[in-house]
């Protein structure tokens, strides 16, 4: 079996929850490195008002006792504090008042085609299950993949690479300790320089009423070689990868590696030269394939970039039409961020962890986490692999 997560809620809801299954029996847990991962989540420029409304906490209900999992599900929940002020709009049951329907889509946003699709003439119905909110669901339950992924020596760490139109500058070789103070940065970019150009661009936007979007990059340390598979196209992990990254919202491209740029390089320079020494095993002097070959981890980080559109809700709204009289008319206006890049790079290391950790757990298998460890260690042995 592997790892999955299920994610339930709504934006103004009373709140989400997370399950992840298959995590073995046995894993340690720390409540502060949960919530700490929520809290990032929040952090970054550009945010709007409702962060200053909620104070995510993760609270465990399910598959824990006295902090070591039980192998069964594991469910958290994530209040939003918000809800009180949208109690009779979202209860879950009828409420007495009048809640009008909203029919403004906006462009970019799931609210026409939701409607269209749902049968619905309310585009709350949509935007509330469709909005970003749901992101801290699956922080959640990306902090207990990475608590699964660190007892198995690997760490999955992200970084803000652009903003609109300014690009940091990346060294070539990045290890974790470079990530130390990410999250100082307010727009968790490695490079000062940069990070403060990042906070000018979306203060100069955000005044011209713009929402801006950008690049993230998640790296992962430590993976042993062999995750994922070349035999099918479902198990090729890098299609995994892409999968789960571009389904975080806003997203519209992943890249792994190189990337794009592979493709406009001829052979002998977009490849990693295979070496081997007694001390290292085998090794790469460069990584220009992001740690992936064949569909497989090959030992080498994991790099993988994602590109986000910028927020489709804007201050000045774009044209739309009115869903009931069709009549032409702004989209909805709502409250909204200008950047939300910094979160959704946390956003991106959840989904990594996720994907990785269902990977662990497919290979080696395991009911508890030190039968997983021992497989694990075998398997290490029967390749020689020596942990970067
Ligand atoms: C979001 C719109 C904003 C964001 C929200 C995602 O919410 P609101 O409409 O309440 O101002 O703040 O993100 C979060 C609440 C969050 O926790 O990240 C959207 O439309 O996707």
């Amino acid at each position: 079996m592997g790892l999955r997560l299920t994610t339930a809620g709504e934006s103004h809801g009373p709140g989400l929850t997370c399950i992840v299954e298959g995590l073995p029996a046995g894993l340690v847990l720390d409540r502060g490195a949960l919530d700490r991962d929520l809290a990032r989540r929040q952090l970054g420029h550009g945010r709007g008002g409702r962060m200053k409304i909620e104070s995510d906490t993760a609270a465990v209900t399910a598959g824990v006792r006295h902090g070591r999992t039980l192998g069964g599900p594991v469910a958290v929940s994530v209040a939003n504090r918000d809800f009180a002020n949208w109690e009779e709009r979202m209860n879950p049951w009828p409420v007495a008042a009048e809640v009008p329907e909203v029919h403004l889509p906006r462009p970019g946003h799931a609210d026409l085609v939701g409607v269209q699709k749902y049968r619905f003439t309310d585009v709350r119905n949509v935007l509330e299950r469709a909005s970003a909110r749901e992101t801290a669901a699956r922080v959640a339950g990306g902090a207990l993949a990475k608590a699964f992924l660190r007892e198995l020596g690997v760490e999955v760490l992200s970084h803000v690479v652009q903003i609109t139109s300014v690009v940091a500058p990346v060294p070539e070789t990045l290890a974790p300790e470079d990530f130390a103070g990410v999250d100082e940065s307010p727009v968790r970019c490695l490079d000062p320089g940069a990070s403060a150009l990042m906070v000018e661009e979306i203060n100069r936007l955000r005044k011209a009423n713009e929402s801006l979007g950008g690049v993230f990059e998640v790296r992962a340390f430590g993976l042993v070689p062999g995750l994922g598979s070349h035999v099918s196209w479902e198990e090729r992990i890098d299609g995994r990868l892409v999968q789960a990254i571009v389904s975080i919202q806003a997203m519209k491209g992943a890249a792994i590696g190189g990337g794009f740029e592979l493709a406009g390089v001829p052979g002998s320079e977009a490849h990693d030269e295979i070496f081997f020494s007694p001390e290292r095993g085998f090794f790469r002097e460069t990584n220009r394939a992001g740690g992936i070959e064949g569909g497989m981890t090959n030992g080498e980080p994991l790099v993988i970039r994602a590109a986000m559109k910028p927020l489709p809700t804007l201050t000045k709204p774009l044209r739309s039409v009115d869903i009931a009289t069709h009549e032409p008319a702004p989209a909805l206006r709502e409250r909204t961020d200008s950047a939300t890049i910094p979160a959704a790079a946390v956003v991106g290391e959840a989904m990594v962890a996720l994907v990785l950790a269902d990977a662990y757990r497919r290979k080696f298998g395991g009911d508890h986490i030190d039968d997983v460890r021992e497989a694990l260690a075998a398997y290490e042995r029967r390749i020689g692999w020596r942990r970067r």
